[in-house]
């Protein structure tokens, strides 16, 4: 791909934060891209720089980015700069590069569309009431993409008119804020959940609660040993299928216990924990890993830590970050994936209804698309 010219400007991402988007040109072509932003980051995430300073420093080395490039070689020259201009700006030139020309990667991929996985209840750092950041519901019994996607709306709505007077708002993911303890609202979800035959998760995103050698609950403060104790109970009382970040980043011993606990009956997966990065992934400390492209900064890094978490007999889960665009570039990749955790409504319809637009797109080149199994 020959790239002519590349155009960067500042846009606003749904928390009205300013972010990057780039356009790159190439003969007869225009790719676009934005990078989204995380609340809840981890530590092991890919260096982040102040907007400003990145671009500034990127309109002096802009030069080294015209001329002939793979996806591999862009991404390589991106990350050898990462520490002067940042994830956000290497996401978003990475992500154009990538939307110059998807013919190729779609040939590629299977007919399989990911599970559409989306938090019906938000809380933590993301705004809402529970410790919990986000209850997930997992359609798996959906016939297609469309089925999923409109199982997780129903649940929705029956949950806001079932509890009226307990709802407060939508919080930064466009998820409910519920006037519930951390147990009511998984009791509560569960219960509607089971009528869709849909399954549920949470994301505890623990490295928030996390502080003083302590997990710290609006209610109880815990010690190590007792958060294991702590998320097998809700394990076993809300049947959760999905457990992400349920220990904060450095808590291996956290981890390690907890799936070889759980490995054969649910998904035990890390985010904060992996970070994206293929050096952290092991299949002892959990059996699923977020896919998140800006952790790691390109698309290549998150196609590598993809085709390693298949190797590692892992579940790979390509997620959004809560500060996102309309940018749908992750609807395409996650489609190496079983579980395409988007959220459910608001701004994040752009990435679900990418995914409908794509299982059409597949079916026209000949494939037989289907939901993904877990
Ligand atoms: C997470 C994400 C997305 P954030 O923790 O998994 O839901 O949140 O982007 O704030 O890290
Ligand atoms: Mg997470």
């Amino acid at each position: 791909m020959k790239i002519k010219c590349i155009g960067l400007k500042k846009i606003f991402n749904s928390r009205g934060e300013e972010t990057i988007e780039s356009t790159i040109f190439s003969n007869n072509k225009i790719g676009i891209g934005s990078a989204p932003s995380g609340a809840s980051v981890g530590t092991k995430e890919a260096k982040l720089v102040d907007l400003d300073t990145g671009l500034k420093n990127f309109n002096k080395i802009k030069n080294k980015f015209i001329g002939k490039f793979n996806q591999e070689e862009f991404d390589l020259l991106l990350m050898n700069n990462l520490e002067k201009i940042g994830s956000n700006l290497t996401t978003s030139l990475s992500f154009a590069f990538f939307n110059l020309d998807t013919d190729k990667f779609l040939h590629k991929v299977s007919g399989e569309i990911p599970i559409p996985m989306g938090n019906v209840i938000g809380g933590g750092v993301h705004h809402g009431l529970t410790d919990i950041q986000e209850i997930l519901l997992l359609p798996v019994k959906s016939k297609d993409i469309f089925e999923g996607i409109k199982t997780n709306f129903a649940i929705m709505d029956e949950l806001r008119n079932k509890y009226k007077s307990k709802f407060l708002g939508v919080n930064d993911e466009g998820a409910l804020v519920m006037n519930f303890s951390n147990e009511e609202a998984l009791g509560n979800v569960l219960d509607i959940a089971k009528k869709y035959k849909t399954k549920l998760g949470i994301d505890l995103a623990a490295s928030e609660l996390f502080s003083g050698g302590k997990y710290i609950y609006k209610n109880l403060k815990i010690g190590k040993e007792e958060q294991i104790d702590l998320i097998s109970q809700w394990i076993k009382d809300y049947k959760l299928y999905f457990i992400e970040d349920p220990f904060e980043e450095n808590d291996i011993s956290g981890f390690r216990e907890l799936t070889k606990r759980f490995r054969k009956k649910c998904l035990i997966c890390g985010d904060d924990l992996f970070a994206t990065q293929i050096t952290r992934l092991d299949n002892e400390l959990a059996n699923a890993c977020i896919i998140k492209p800006n952790q790691v900064g390109t698309v290549t890094g998150a196609l590598e830590c993809i085709t390693k978490t298949k190797e590692l007999k892992m579940v790979p889960v390509l997620s959004h970050r809560s500060g996102e665009t309309c940018d749908s570039t992750i609807a395409r990749l996650s489609l190496l994936t079983k579980i395409a955790k988007f959220g459910i409504s608001q701004i994040r319809i752009s990435k679900l209804n990418e995914l409908i637009r794509l299982r059409d797109l597949l079916k026209f080149n000949g494939k037989r698309t289907r939901l993904a199994k877990l």
